[in-house]
């Protein structure tokens, strides 16, 4: 078992936690949270050995090979550094960074000191998402015209509905391209292979003043508090974004991210139209692919390991019908982090997200951010 630690408990740290261990490869040793008693509370809960409040403490010990970063954005940077300076290997939650320099610069470290750094876009690894990837390698469906979709969600739709992402200084100046706008551009330029070029943003806050309760509340934890309990506080992030987007091949493309989108809880698309045919997914219907035709009935395909190809079946563990969500996207993802770990050929092919894969967000999400105040169509350098 490859032993590492979580920093940063929250909704997506406890994520981390059961996937990890869901790989029979990981084991965690070690959480780290910033309030110590609350973090000794999660460690008895998830009967983890050791729980810290210093990232240090985990980095002392020469046992822990891998540390899961799931803070508040604001504070990958710092701690990614730490872990790589310390020859830690690294799993950070997207975004990696909140500025495009400080994504370069982990970057590089990470290839310097030649240590295996994953960043978490788990929605590459819903199994039909990697066979819509190698069909399309494959020409199925031809030559690519036009890539469209969208990220909703309504988490943030009431007044009183908070979190640490809605604030600039923990989460960076885009709060929906940097949250859910970086997955849909990482996912569709994985599947597609073709890179956007070019980005021309609108973006919007619909609720310039929230009420952010005077005690931190976890993401998603969809907590009922009253009136004395909140500070009404200015918006500096976006709920709202629809950006269109050129590719390097002549493609054309355009996405919107909704925050504040009723009824829709957490919901990826994308379309992809080529010369022969279409594909049409969703993450909240992730076990079909929709392949459409001109000249024939439209197809749908369904994760079964022995109707896909061998690369999405080999990130399938349970039989057709026997349906994989969520959850098991991060699973898989650490399975194959872990396994490069433990292999330790560095020539052995890198199937996950790297953090050069974060740097490219970083480069797309400035390029819409200065798209937006210029409003002009920005490139993509
Ligand atoms: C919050 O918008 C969030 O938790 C994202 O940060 C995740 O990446 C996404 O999976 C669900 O929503």
């Amino acid at each position: 078992m490859i032993k590492s630690a979580v920093v940063g408990v929250g909704f997506i740290g406890e994520e981390h936690i059961e996937a990890i261990r869901r790989t029979n490869l990981g084991w965690v040793e070690a959480i780290v949270g910033r309030d110590l008693e609350k973090t000794k509370a999660k460690a008895e809960v998830f009967q983890i050995p050791h729980y810290y409040n210093d990232i240090q403490q985990v980095l002392e010990n020469p046992e822990i090979q891998v540390v899961h970063i799931c803070t508040p954005n604001a504070l990958h940077y710092p701690m990614v550094k730490k872990a790589l300076e310390a020859g830690t290997h690294v799993v950070c939650e997207k975004p990696l960074t909140m500025t495009e320099d400080e994504a370069r610069e982990l970057t590089e470290l990470a290839e310097q000191k030649n240590l295996v750094n994953a960043i978490h876009f788990n929605i590459r690894y819903y199994p039909l998402v990697r066979q819509a990837k190698v069909m399309i390698e494959k020409g199925e469906i031809g030559r690519i015209y036009s890539v469209t979709g969208s990220y909703l969600q309504d988490w943030l739709v009431k007044d009183t509905d908070y979190s640490w992402r809605l604030e600039s200084a923990q989460s960076g100046v885009t709060r929906a391209v940097g949250d859910i706008g970086t997955h849909w551009m990482d996912l569709v330029e994985y599947v597609t292979g073709i890179q956007i070029t070019e980005v021309n943003a609108d973006m919007g806050t619909f609720l310039k003043k929230r009420k952010k309760p005077k005690k931190s509340i976890e993401t998603w934890s969809g907590k009922i508090l009253k009136n004395e309990d909140y500070d009404v506080v200015d918006i500096d992030t976006e709920d709202y974004a629809s950006v269109l987007l050129h590719f390097n091949g002549g493609q054309r493309g355009v996405f919107t991210v909704n925050q504040m989108a009723c009824g829709h809880k957490n919901r990826v698309t994308f379309e992809i139209n080529g010369s022969l045919g279409s594909m049409i997914w969703n993450s909240e219907e992730p076990n079909q692919l929709t392949i459409g035709r001109r000249d024939r009935g439209n197809e749908v395909i369904i994760r079964d390991p022995s109707l896909v190809y061998p690369e999405a079946g080999s990130i399938i563990t349970l039989p057709g019908g026997h349906n994989e969500g969520f959850a098991d996207t991060s699973k898989q993802l650490f399975k194959e982090v872990y396994q490069y770990i433990k292999e330790a050929k560095p020539d052995n092919p890198v199937t996950f997200p790297k953090f050069e894969d974060g740097y490219r967000e970083a480069k797309l999400c400035e390029a819409i951010i200065k798209s937006q105040k210029s409003c002009q169509w920005q490139e993509v350098k």
